[in-house]
């Protein structure tokens, strides 16, 4: 097994999305399996920040009134509301010291499924030397495979931790992952 820390280099950065309660079993919009790829992660995240390495934690953080819930004619249930336990990262995710919390779904007029969707993030992550993204989380089929598209389309390599990250829909998910290929990501199968 090829520990985290060996992978991760100069110029790297984690990505994590999405992983708040309200994905996690018990949640509002619970993703099966959810709370699985928190201990995967955690070992990412403790390795990226022992070298240095940029980490990045998205979060879905949807105003009361958001367009994605299907009151306002949305797919989803009510989720991931501003301050609500719901929208907290899940209890046992480390968040290190230095991490960065990018805000994403803010917006009252449309949804932001990527965590580059009007962030700035691609900007922040440039100014810091990143080239290439580990990323995990949730949802496999909608934020993860969003997020991923975008990067790869804004320039960075990508490497996907398929053990990090759980899909709404397990078919979905594995298009995902196949997408997310075709379009130049590394998909990574162990760790
Ligand atoms: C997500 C559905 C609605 C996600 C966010 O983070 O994958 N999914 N909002
Ligand atoms: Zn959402």
């Amino acid at each position: 097994m090829i520990l985290p820390a060996e992978r991760l280099r100069e110029g790297d950065a984690l990505l994590v999305v999405d992983v708040q309660n309200d994905f996690c079993p018990g949640g509002a919009l619970p993703i099966p399996g959810g709370d699985e790829v928190v201990p995967v992660l955690n070992r990412w995240i403790a390795a990226a920040h022992a070298q240095g390495r940029p980490i990045y934690l998205s979060r879905d953080w949807h105003p009361l009134h958001h367009p994605s819930f299907s009151a306002a004619g949305g797919d989803w249930p009510v989720h991931c509301v501003q301050d609500t336990p719901g929208a907290a990262f899940h209890p046992d995710l480390l968040c290190p010291p230095g991490a960065e919390v990018v805000c994403k779904g803010v917006r009252f007029d449309e949804d932001q499924l990527s965590a580059f969707h009007e962030t700035g993030l691609a900007r922040q992550l440039r100014r810091q030397g990143v080239r290439r993204l580990w990323v995990g989380g949730l949802a496999l089929d909608v934020c993860v495979l969003r997020t991923v598209l975008d990067a790869l389309r804004e320039g960075f390599a990508v490497v996907v931790l398929a053990r990090a990250c759980r899909a709404v829909d397990a078919k979905a998910g594995r298009q995902a992952l196949m997408e997310m290929e075709r379009a130049g990501a590394a998909v990574l199968l162990e760790d």
